[in-house]
């Protein structure tokens, strides 16, 4: 790509604002920082980085820089070439993929309504573009593009921080045929926010899916799923919210249905969907009254359209959701008998069931689409990781707790990867440096999930819902207790009267304990399994294929045990791969364009750690290689590493660095690896070496011709 193509897209635009690269800052500290986002932010410029590292400041508008030009533009471009985009990134991975056969990752942070979620999808789609293949791979690539209307649609919700929030999160790895062809995926979910489904803050709404099937539907399902307006359903009408500004249920519902076909749901298995989902609605629609201390269903008429919805008897409905099967043991002998509900707990059964079906019908909806692009054998591949990100709300629970937890986890691998390591590895390597100080935020992550010395909130929960029978608000204040007493004096832990505050890397969070066992049980009675098994429609059992009567060793697994083990299972993947990072900043909280607030933005530079980030990467080396590796690599540029440099490896690269005139200020040996500086030295090397291989293509050509 010749220079004068550079920023052609800024045509419109000459000035180029601030600096493009943050290393280049003259000043580092963070009001330089902010005032060099927001300069190009004002011109529109979004992307900016930090070495390899990309900022993405959400525009909220739609900006002219992502058509099939740009996507052209930055194909096999160096970094330097263009001014910072996503795509760079995009490609940068998919090179990186294929030259060095290894695998991919971009970790995408930022708190919610950054625009993660949207860099995500650039990628897939750049992803897809570039790379070629036949029909079948087109296919697998157009599952992998739909698979985001469909997971979304069931996904995400209005939230007030952000209209079209994720609340799960996932892990999308892209798989690749050795000559780069996309031909298989995988993705992983996140604990997907279920509580959503039965309650709704003020202001915010379900998942979209609701709205969607009640604006959407045809005529003919109208009557047969019972259709009304979303006011009429009690699952959706008491948060009073019902629209989103510049979304259009009813177009995005065929959207959905359009992705439930591509991805290969067959046409009784799509109907089947909207059934459960409009059974959870009218599901939701049973109310309970007390009738001499036990709760009754208040209209029986309620009860029709669920279970005919999912497909069981009226009459074991209304039993299933008003009494519970307990076994007692009575002289010696176990038996099985009916225990009555009062109205609380005959609704909270209520609300378990339509959380059960809902998520479970949201996992076979994932597992559906793993089985469309599923590979045999794998071979390369490139993840993607979009995650709820950070939120603070005026009232926090439970998965609040879980969500900052999991973004706890996210800022700690960036700064293992980048700030820790980078320095440890200058000083494994003898290379000489000036170390930096940065917020480590290990204690945080301990503090939750550590499980032992001291025991971290989510064991202490664990124990208290292990040893307490209690329901309610018993076993939630007995929690704060123990938490009070075992970890009250932990430097990033306070009490406050309702819950306890943990001090994340993003900022301080008030958690509301209420609820918090209650969810972190998150158990199932036998008898809704058991309904759901009796269910006339195979779809609907198959969604529990658990025995009931199974014995249970140990203790049940919790919410938080699960989502502890997912979040270090994908650090582990995530270690595996080569890491590429997206940070993403919120300018605002309106939402709208052009709208800067000076103090978030500030807050957010400051804990994503930017400065230190600069600071590190200014002091160290953009490249480092294995003396060996290098040597093998830019052998062709001096005879004596021709073929093969015969000697003390350190000496051999210094042979080949003084041979270039590289400076001597750009580089330094270490005792295994050797370090430069700018990446632009890097160029210099790769150009020799690219014009040495032409060079000998053409001698051997023209020696080839003469010979034939
Ligand atoms: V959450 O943690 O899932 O709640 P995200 O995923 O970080 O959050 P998302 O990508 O959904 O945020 O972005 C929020 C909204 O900002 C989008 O719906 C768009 O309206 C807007 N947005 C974000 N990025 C861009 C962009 N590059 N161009 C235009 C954008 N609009
Ligand atoms: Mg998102």
């Amino acid at each position: 790509m010749g220079s004068k193509d550079r920023y052609h897209w800024q045509t419109q635009n000459v000035k180029v604002s601030g600096v493009d690269d943050m290393v280049l800052l003259s000043k580092i500290n963070d009001d330089a920082i902010v005032d060099n986002l927001k300069k190009r932010y004002m011109d529109d410029y979004i992307f900016t980085y930090i070495g390899p590292v990309l900022i993405s400041v959400n525009p909220f508008k739609q900006l002219p820089y992502f058509t099939d030009k740009e996507i052209e533009l930055y194909q096999g471009a160096a970094q330097y070439e263009n001014p910072p985009h996503v795509y760079a990134l995009a490609d940068n991975m998919y090179r990186n993929m294929l030259i060095d056969a290894e695998n991919q990752c971009v970790i995408i942070s930022g708190e919610s309504g950054a625009g993660k979620t949207v860099a995500a999808k650039y990628i897939m789609t750049y992803v897809s573009k570039v790379s070629g293949g036949g029909p079948k791979v087109q296919h697998v690539k157009d599952i992998i593009l739909q698979s985001n209307p469909l997971l979304e649609a069931f996904g995400n919700a209005k939230t007030v921080r952000n209209n079209n929030s994720s609340r799960f999160g996932k892990y999308f790895e892209i798989q690749f045929s050795r000559g780069g062809e996309p031909d298989g995926g995988k993705i992983s979910n996140f604990l997907l926010e279920k509580s959503r489904v039965v309650s709704q803050n003020q202001g915010e709404r379900s998942f979209h899916i609701f709205y969607q099937l009640l604006e959407g539907a045809s005529p003919e399902h109208r009557e047969n799923l019972g259709i009304a307006s979303p006011d009429y359903y009690y699952y959706l009408n008491q948060s009073g919210t019902y629209r989103v500004e510049d979304m259009n249920d009813k177009q995005e519902f065929s959207e959905t249905m359009n992705a439930m076909a591509v991805v290969g749901l067959s046409a009784e298995e799509q109907s089947t969907v909207l059934q459960i989902v409009a059974g959870i609605l009218h599901l939701g629609n049973l109310s309970f009254q007390e009738s001499g201390n036990y709760a009754v269903v208040e209209s029986e008429d309620f009860l029709a359209f669920p279970a005919y919805l999912l497909g069981v008897d009226q009459e074991r409905l209304k039993e299933k959701l008003t009494s519970r099967t307990m076994d007692s043991k009575w002289g010696g002998k176990s038996e099985s008998i009916a225990v009555t509900m009062n109205t609380e707990q005959a609704s909270f059964t209520r609300n378990a069931l339509a959380k059960a079906l809902y998520s479970r019908l949201f996992d076979f909806l994932v597992d559906a689409i793993n089985k469309a692009i599923e590979k045999e054998h794998e071979e390369f591949n490139i993840g993607v990781l979009d995650i709820y990100g950070f939120e603070i709300f005026q009232q926090n629970g439970f998965e609040q707790f879980c969500i900052n937890f999991v973004n706890e986890k996210l800022q700690q691998i960036f700064i293992e990867l980048t700030l820790k390591a980078e320095q440890e590895e200058y000083v494994q390597e003898g290379i000489r440096w000036t170390p930096i100080e940065y917020f480590n935020n290990k204690v945080v992550c301990d503090l939750i999930e550590s499980k032992a010395n001291p025991l971290g909130i989510m064991c202490i929960l664990d124990d208290v819902c292990a040893t307490m029978h209690a329901k309610g608000e018993g076993a939630d204040q007995t929690l704060l207790q123990k938490l009070q007493s075992q970890i009250g004096t932990h430097e990033h832990f306070n009490s406050w009267n309702k819950g306890f505050i943990v001090h994340h890397y993003a900022g301080k969070v008030s958690y509301d304990v209420n609820g918090f066992c209650e969810r972190n049980r998150d158990v199932l009675f036998n008898d809704l399994i058991e309904l759901m098994q009796s269910s006339e429609f195979p779809f609907i059992q198959d969604l529990f294929p658990e025995n009931p009567n199974a014995e249970k060793k140990g203790r049940p697994t919790t919410a938080s045990n699960k989502i502890k083990k997912q979040a270090n299972d994908l650090v582990g993947t995530l270690m595996k791969c080569t890491p590429h990072y997206i940070r993403c900043v919120k300018p605002n909280e309106t939402k709208r364009p052009r709208d800067w607030e000076e103090s978030r933005v500030k807050h957010q530079v400051e804990y994503l750690g930017l400065r230190e980030n600069i600071r590190v990467r200014r002091a160290g080396y953009a490249y480092r290689r294995l003396f060996r590796k290098f040597l093998h690599r830019y052998a062709i540029l001096t005879r004596e590493t021709w073929p093969e440099w015969r000697g003390d490896e350190k000496q051999g690269v210094l042979h080949l660095l003084r041979s270039v005139h590289m400076d001597r200020d750009q580089f330094q040996l270490g005792k295994s690896k050797v370090f430069i500086k700018a990446p632009e030295s890097l160029f210099l090397l790769e150009e020799m070496r690219e014009r040495k291989y032409n060079g000998y293509a053409r001698v051997i050509q023209k020696a080839w011709r003469k010979h034939t």
